[in-house]
């Protein structure tokens, strides 16, 4: 695997699902594999679960992870091409790239959607250039479109939890202060297209996501309509696609609680951290023995196990 940002490219997906359980059940059965190995982690952005797990997942693996972060510990990058560097740039990414990639025989890359230019954000054009100038193996830690080491993740705990061989799955909106990324819920829509769920995508007119991702899945603008039977409610704010970066809904009806819950088949309840409590969920949901959002969150270091060893097993 050369780079991991789409669910193309793990490949088979029950295979990748079965060697996510073997490396949950002998997470430490490879530790020679990365053995004199190093991965450097760069952070442009937050990141609680993501740092940690994968850190944790590399430590597993025998490999010596480097986290940097670009905003305080290193110098300024600039990402534009053809620019005069007189701002507050001190370095650019043509050069910061190749270095980084010459520390190191993997490389993991933090990158959010900027929302000042959906085209530029869409070509993924920070991601691509570490996969470009690096020469080495590139994975998405959430770059602008994608999430893929959480949809992994998602995918493994639904298919932990699942009672039946097609769960009904149903990815909400719901409401937040601030402006999200659609990267979680672009992969996740990927992730389900990709496997045998029978999806369901419900928000509020406006939001509808890059068909690139959501492909024929299910929208149902009405949610207590969507929830009616579900397994399993995947709760997530994005802001909009087509009005790119703004946020047209703040409607607190949108907050997944025991009125949506209510409709459902005992649905599990999940989202991927971190979460604004009685924004996206109520405290009686999110509290709830049904919820998932901590083996969720620890089945992160095992989605993030089977990409670096897969990578490390092609070195
Ligand atoms: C980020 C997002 O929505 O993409 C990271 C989620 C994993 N969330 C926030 O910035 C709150
Ligand atoms: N879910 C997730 O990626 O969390 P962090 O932003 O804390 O890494």
């Amino acid at each position: 695997m050369k780079s991991f940002l789409h669910v193309q490219d793990i490949g088979d997906l029950d295979a990748a699902l079965k060697e996510a359980l073997e490396v949950k059940r002998t997470p430490f059965a490879w530790q020679n594999l990365g053995k004199n190995k190093t991965i450097i982690l760069i952070f442009f952005n937050n990141s609680l679960r993501t740092r940690l797990s994968s850190q944790k997942a590399a430590q597993n693996l025998g490999m010596n992870p480097i986290v940097l972060n670009i905003n305080g510990e290193s110098w300024k990058l600039e990402t534009e091409t053809g620019v005069v560097m007189d701002g507050d740039k001190s370095e650019h990414l043509r050069e910061a790239i190749p270095v980084i990639g010459s520390y190191c025989d993997i490389i993991g890359v933090r990158s959010f959607a900027r929302f000042e230019d959906r085209a530029f954000d869409y070509n993924e054009t920070i991601l691509n250039q570490f996969i470009k100038y690096s020469g080495k193996p590139v994975i998405s830690l959430e770059s602008a479109t994608v999430h893929p080491c959480q949809a992994f993740a998602d995918l493994i705990t639904i298919k932990e939890h699942t009672g039946k061989p097609r769960p009904k799955v149903v990815m909400s909106w719901a409401p937040h202060p601030g402006a999200l990324p659609q990267a979680v819920p672009n992969s996740f829509a990927e992730w389900m297209n990709a496997s045998d769920v029978d999806f369901v995508i419900t928000h509020p007119e406006g939001y509808e996501l890059d068909t690139r991702f959501t492909g024929n899945a299910r929208i149902e603008y009405d949610q207590m309509k969507a929830f009616e039977g579900a397994d399993f409610v995947y709760a997530k704010n994005w802001s909009s696609y087509r009005d790119y970066g703004k946020i047209l809904c703040k409607d607190r009806q949108w907050t997944v609680s025991k009125r949506q819950m209510d409709v459902t088949n005992d649905a599990f309840f999940m989202h991927c951290l971190p979460v604004r409590r009685n924004m996206i969920v109520t405290d009686d949901v999110i509290d709830s023995p049904k919820s998932l959002v901590i083996p969720e969150a620890a089945n992160r270091v095992v989605s993030a196990q089977v990409v670096m060893k897969r990578m490390l097993e092609e070195i």
